[in-house]
C-alpha cells in the first residue's frame, strides 16, 4: 500500500506539472534585476511555517495565523502581538549556493528552510510584465511574494518563472522561498543517489521585465552542412497573428523578417553565402539578435549538424571520436559545494580540455547555464542528462511527469547550444517492462521537442549467461535510443584491473556504442604498489588496462571516464580515504591531479592527433 506521504508527493508533483502548463518561457536572456546575494533564512525541520498544528496547509487557510505563517513576513503590529518569527533578526544565506557548504550545521540537512529576500520594486512600464526568475532550487519551491503565493516548482535541476505583475508592491517586495530538500521515493531523483543532495537556492533569481508582448522562445539551426541552409522559429508570447519578427545575424549579412502565425509562431529560412561550422576544434559562434517591437533578445550561437550512420558519429558529415569525462555540478576548491558562479564552470571545463577532450558528460541531471554556454565557446561536446536514475517509481504516472517537465525544461532552456549533441534519459535503470515503458515515453517527448540531436541513456552491461569474461549489453532501451551507451567498472567492481584483459565484448547493435563510465577511487597522495586499492597507483593501472581493452570495442564511438573531479557522496564513508567523498575522480577535492589524470591526458592526445 502507498503510504499517505507518498500519495501527497504524487499531489505535489501534478501541482508542478500545472504550474508548466502556464507555459511561461525561460527568460534568461531578458536579463533583469539581480535578485541574489543575501538572503535571510529560518530553518524549519517541523514545518511549522508551512503546516498549522492539525497538519493544515496555512497557505490553503483563507486568513493564516499572521503568528506562525512565515511567508507573510510581517512583524508585530504593537507590543502585544505575538509573532514567533523574524527574518530580519535570523542568519542569512548567499544566494547562489547551496546550504550544507555556508553553514556547518546544515551540512547534512535535508528538509525545510525559508529563504527571504526583500528587494525595490522596480519601475515597470504601462503594460509591462514582470516575472520571477529562478536558475534552479533544490528540490521543491514554494514560492510567495508580499505574503501572496506565487506558485511551486518541482526538480532541483530546471529553471522556473513566475508571472508576478499583479503581487509586485510599490515600494520594498518582500519574497520568501519554502526551499524543501527532502528525498521521496517517488521523487525524480528518488531517494537513493550516489550524490549529495545539497538544498537551497542554488541558482541565480532575477526580477525581468518584458513588454506586454515578448520574445518567449527561439530555435535557430543549422539544416544541413552541405547546403548550409539555416532555419529558425521565434514564438511570440500573446500568440498573435501578422506580427512581425526580425531575426539579424549580422556577421553573415542576415536581416530577415517574418509575421508570426495564429499561434504567435515565425518562421525563417536562409542560406548564408559563407559559413563556418561548429566544431570542438572550431567553435564558432555568431551574434544573434531577434527583435519584436520593443523586445530585443540577443545570444551567440553554434552551426553544426549531428547524427550517425551505422557505429559513427557524424559531427557535420564527419566521423567524430568522443574523448569525454565525466563532470558532476560540484566545484571541489573553498568548500566545495554547487557550482555557482561562471568562474567555477570555467574551471571544471578547463581541466577537462586539459585532458584533452572534447566531450564532457554532464551527470546526472542539468548543470548551470553557463557550463553549457561555455562549452559552446570553449569548444567542448555536451552529453546532457536528466535525474532519472537508478530506481525510479516507474509506475507511478506522477513521477512521469515530473521527470518529463525537467527533461522538456532542459531541452527549452538549452536547445540552441552547439555543444550539447546528446540528450540523456536516464542512468544505469534496472531492465523492466514499466522502466522500458517510461523511458520510451520520456524518448517520444524528447524527440517532438528537439529532433536536432541525439538520444542515449547510460545503460547496463552483464556477464553472458555461462560466460563470466563475456560482457553483452542487451536491453529493449538499446532499439529506443541513438547512441548505445553503457556504465561498466571492470577492475573496480568487477574484479581487478587484470580482467580487463581477458573479457570480450558482445554487443548486438548497429548504432554509436559509447561507455558512459568506468573508473576507480583513488586518495590523491595515498602511494603504493599498483595492486593496492585507494592509490593513485591502482587507478592509474585500473587506466592503463581498461584503454587497450575499450579500444578492441568494435564501433566505439568514444568514452567518458567516471569522474573528472571527487565529490561528496554520504554513501561514501571509507575512513581515511573516502571520508564522505566518491574518489574515483582524476583531479582531487583539493584540486590536485591524481596520477591517472595524465594516463588518460596522454591517450587522448595520441586519439586526437590520430583524428
Ligand atoms: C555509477 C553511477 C555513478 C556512481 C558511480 C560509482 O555507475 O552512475 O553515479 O557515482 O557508478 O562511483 O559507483
Amino acid at each position: 500500500m502507498k503510504s499517505f506521504a507518498s500519495l501527497w508527493l504524487g499531489v505535489l508533483c501534478l501541482v508542478a506539472a500545472a504550474t508548466r502548463a502556464d507555459n511561461i518561457p525561460d527568460l534568461f536572456l531578458h536579463g533583469g534585476v539581480s535578485l541574489n546575494g543575501e538572503w535571510k533564512m529560518i530553518v524549519d525541520p517541523y514545518e511549522s511555517g508551512f503546516y498549522d498544528y492539525r497538519w493544515s496547509q496555512r497557505d490553503k487557510d483563507a486568513k493564516p495565523s499572521r503568528a506562525e505563517t512565515f511567508y507573510l513576513d510581517v512583524k508585530p503590529a504593537d507590543a502585544g502581538e505575538r509573532v514567533e518569527y523574524d527574518f530580519d533578526q535570523s542568519p542569512s544565506l548567499q544566494v547562489p549556493g547551496d546550504w550544507n557548504t555556508q553553514k556547518r550545521e546544515l551540512f547534512y540537512y535535508e528538509g525545510t528552510i525559508w529563504c527571504r529576500r526583500t528587494f525595490e520594486s522596480p519601475e515597470l512600464a504601462k503594460g509591462q510584465h514582470a516575472f520571477l526568475r529562478f536558475g534552479a532550487v533544490n528540490y521543491r519551491a514554494d514560492v510567495y511574494l508580499n505574503g501572496q503565493r506565487v506558485g511551486t516548482h518541482i526538480g532541483g535541476f530546471t529553471p522556473f518563472t513566475f508571472d508576478v505583475t499583479k503581487l509586485l508592491a510599490k515600494g520594498t517586495n518582500s519574497l520568501v522561498v519554502r526551499v524543501d530538500n527532502k528525498r521521496a521515493k517517488d521523487a525524480v531523483p528518488t531517494l537513493n543517489t550516489d550524490w549529495w543532495n545539497y538544498g537551497g537556492i542554488t541558482r541565480d533569481v532575477t526580477l525581468v521585465a518584458t513588454p506586454a508582448e515578448y520574445i518567449a522562445d527561439h530555435r535557430i539551426w543549422l539544416e544541413s552542412e552541405t547546403t548550409h541552409a539555416i532555419a529558425a522559429t521565434v514564438q511570440i508570447a500573446g500568440g498573435k497573428a501578422g506580427e512581425t519578427v526580425q531575426v539579424a545575424i549580422p556577421e553573415l549579412g542576415a536581416d530577415l523578417s517574418a509575421q508570426t502565425d495564429d499561434a504567435g509562431k515565425a518562421a525563417f529560412h536562409f542560406t548564408p553565402a559563407q559559413l563556418s561550422l561548429w566544431s570542438p576544434d572550431s567553435p564558432k559562434l555568431y551574434e544573434i539578435r531577434i527583435t519584436h517591437g520593443e523586445d530585443t533578445v540577443t545570444e551567440r550561437i553554434g552551426f553544426r549538424t549531428i547524427c550517425t550512420e551505422g557505429r559513427s558519429i557524424l559531427l557535420n558529415g564527419k566521423p567524430v571520436f568522443l574523448r569525454g569525462i565525466c563532470i558532476h555540478g560540484e566545484f571541489p576548491l573553498n568548500g566545495g559545494g554547487r557550482v555557482t558562479s561562471p568562474e567555477q564552470a570555467r574551471q571544471l571545463l578547463t581541466w577537462a580540455k586539459e585532458l584533452n577532450c572534447n566531450f564532457v558528460r554532464l551527470a546526472h541531471y542539468p548543470h548551470c547555464e553557463a557550463m553549457t554556454r561555455l562549452a559552446d565557446e570553449m569548444g567542448i561536446f555536451v552529453w546532457s542528462e536528466v535525474p532519472v536514475y537508478w530506481t525510479i517509481d516507474w509506475t507511478n504516472e506522477a513521477t512521469f511527469q515530473n521527470a518529463q517537465s525537467q527533461l522538456s525544461d532542459n531541452i527549452q532552456r538549452d536547445a540552441n547550444r552547439a555543444s550539447i549533441i546528446i540528450w540523456s534519459l536516464a542512468n544505469e535503470t534496472p531492465v523492466s517492462p514499466a522502466r522500458t515503458r517510461f523511458l520510451t515515453r520520456l524518448a517520444q517527448r524528447a524527440r517532438a521537442l528537439d529532433s536536432t540531436r541525439l538520444l542515449s541513456a547510460a545503460m547496463e552491461k552483464h556477464a553472458k549467461d555461462g560466460a563470466p569474461e563475456v560482457n553483452v549489453v542487451e536491453d529493449p532501451l538499446a532499439d529506443v535510443v541513438d547512441v548505445v551507451a553503457f556504465n561498466q567498472y571492470v577492475g573496480w567492481y568487477d574484479g581487478l584491473p587484470g580482467k580487463c584483459g581477458r573479457v570480450r565484448w558482445e554487443i548486438p547493435y548497429n548504432k554509436p556504442l559509447f561507455i558512459s563510465e568506468f573508473g576507480g577511487d583513488a586518495k590523491q597522495g595515498l602511494h603504493g604498489d599498483k595492486s593496492q586499492r585507494w592509490t593513485e597507483e591502482f587507478q592509474a593501472d585500473l587506466y592503463r588496462q581498461t584503454l587497450p581493452m575499450v579500444d578492441k570495442i568494435q564501433g566505439l564511438a568514444g568514452f567518458s571516464p567516471w569522474i573528472l573531479v571527487d565529490f561528496r557522496s554520504p554513501k561514501r564513508v571509507l575512513p581515511g580515504i573516502q571520508d564522505g567523498f566518491n574518489r574515483k575522480g582524476l583531479i582531487s577535492s583539493e584540486g590536485n591531479k591524481k596520477a591517472a589524470f595524465y594516463v588518460l591526458q596522454e591517450y587522448y592526445r595520441q586519439r586526437a592527433a590520430a583524428q
